[in-house]
């Protein structure tokens, strides 16, 4: 059993102990979600197989089963880990090591990329380097160790723009060594995605819908989901803090967010928390991306506000005829707890050294192959003919990612976090690790990578995954000095 889950045990049952002085009513009262509040989007779990604290053993199965995700009593034909859309959550702290006994249970090949995670590039599920795909009927072993605190997550890295699509991905949360700053609200991990269900049938859509425009665009699928479900209600106490922590885990659909009367502060990204608080009207999650933000949910008693999606203008056409959609209710009950400061964060970053940093330009490229199709690519060279760019263990690089396209990508680097920059070179403020970050549509994003160990041929793409499928990937071949 991870520690994690121990520790929560242990709570549980000593907030059951405590109920003797509940009688006592001079005892002040500690403030409290509503029972159950977040039930209706509570993900799955999964038995830990293994007694030693410091290790998550579990199996997981790629396969399909049948689900009424339209609430219409028809049956959509998911591709889930173990059988629950999303996969189950998987939960350890800072340097446990995770097992995982991999099945694949499904019509093809696939293979399990846990994105975010500082992985052995040996586990990074990235074919054709890391290791072959996993046929149907075959199994795979991942083995490694966590080192960062943060909301990570899992999905195929093979076919992933249709396996992410059908349904395949999970969250994985690695708490802190250290334990983090109590009253930061309560935790409701958010799995964010699409799909493209036919609502008469209840028939997951073909991935390959829409062929080479449907592509190029990036599809999205019409129906948005929290945590697999669709617009689910989250119970809050009024004025009491929740944290939520927040996946895109869609394939294309960028994730704008409002709660209409509210901000959020956000704490955290794709890792660890920030020096301090970062108040925000909305919050913009591009695919792949994560977000910590705390909430204090206010309003009437009895009242309901809705987290909304909104259009996000991604380049050409991404706008136009759309409509803001509701993703989440927040009903809101109780009387209205007093605001307090939210606690210190004591998170933050330095700054990378850049002293004697190599540079590294690429481009994100569209062109057309002599027989017309459509190639999406790096430097104008589909993944399938790139050669790697070239690095060593220990160096750091600045990379200047420019985009020639009509459309905003966002770009994701396997295995390393990097630190933005801006166009003059100063770092981005406040100085956070990403793995995912957007580069705007005829525009350029810059950061700075360190390889820190880990040697191996890395992938780098845009993480819109028809694009990805499309050609535009490319690999970093990290050797030891
Ligand atoms: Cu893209």
């Amino acid at each position: 059993m991870a520690f994690a889950t121990w520790i929560r045990h242990v709570a549980l049952a000593s907030s059951i102990a405590a109920c003797a002085s509940c009688g006592d009513d001079t005892a002040p009262e500690t403030p409290s979600q509503p029972e159950g509040f977040a039930d209706e989007i509570a993900l799955a779990t999964v038995t830990d197989l293994d007694p030693d604290p410091s290790v998550l053993e579990v199996e997981i199965e790629a396969r399909t089963v049948d689900l009424d995700i339209l609430g219409l009593g028809l049956p959509t034909t998911v591709w889930t880990y173990n059988g629950s859309l999303p996969g189950p959550l998987l939960r350890l702290r800072a340097g446990d090591r995770l097992i995982v006994h991999f099945k694949n249970s499904l019509p093809q090949a696939t293979t399990v990329h846990w994105h975010g995670v500082r992985v052995p590039q040996a586990m990074d599920g990235s074919p054709p380097h890391s290791q072959a795909p996993v046929e149907p009927g075959d199994t795979f072993d991942y083995d490694f160790v966590v080192p960062d605190p943060g909301l990570f997550w899992f999905h195929p890295h093979e076919a992933s723009a249709a396996q992410l699509g059908y349904g395949l991905y999970g969250a994985l949360v690695v708490d802190p060594a250290e334990p983090e700053p109590e009253g930061l609200g309560d935790e409701v991990v958010m799995v964010l995605s699409d799909m493209s269900i036919d609502q008469t049938t209840g028939a997951m859509v073909p991935a390959d819908q829409g062929g080479e425009l449907g592509a190029l665009f990036g599809r999205e699928g019409g129906v948005l989901l929290v945590n697999g479900k669709q617009h689910p209600t989250l119970h809050a106490r009024r004025g009491l803090r929740q944290r939520w922590r927040i996946v895109n885990a869609a394939k294309s659909r960028y994730f704008r967010l409002a709660l209409p009367g509210h901000t959020f502060e956000r704490i955290g990204g794709d890792t660890g928390l920030l020096v301090a608080p970062i108040v925000q009207n909305e919050i913009l999650l591009m695919p792949g991306q994560r977000a910590d933000v705390v909430v204090r949910p206010m309003g009437e008693d009895g009242e309901r506000v809705t987290l909304t999606w909104l259009p996000y203008d991604r380049g050409y056409g991404s706008v136009e005829f759309r409509e803001p959609a509701p993703l989440l209710d927040v009903a809101l009950a109780g009387d209205t707890v007093e605001p307090d400061a939210l606690p210190a964060l004591g998170g933050g970053v330095a700054p990378l050294d850049l002293a004697g940093a190599t540079q590294v330009s690429i481009a994100l490229t569209q062109h057309n192959a002599p027989d017309g199709s459509l190639v999406l690519g790096i430097n104008g060279v589909p993944f399938q003919d790139a050669e790697p760019i070239a690095a060593e263990v220990g160096e750091t690089q600045i990379w200047t990612v420019t985009n020639e396209m009509e459309w905003a990508h966002p770009f994701h680097l396997h295995g390393f976090f990097f630190q933005r920059l801006d166009e003059s070179g100063a770092f981005v403020e406040p100085v956070e690790w990403l793995d995912t970050a957007d580069v705007p549509e005829k525009g350029s994003m810059r950061f700075a990578v360190r390889y820190d160990a880990r040697p191996g041929m890395w992938m780098f793409h845009c993480h819109i995954l028809d694009h990805a499928d499309l050609g535009m990937m490319g690999m970093v071949d990290v050797r030891q000095r």
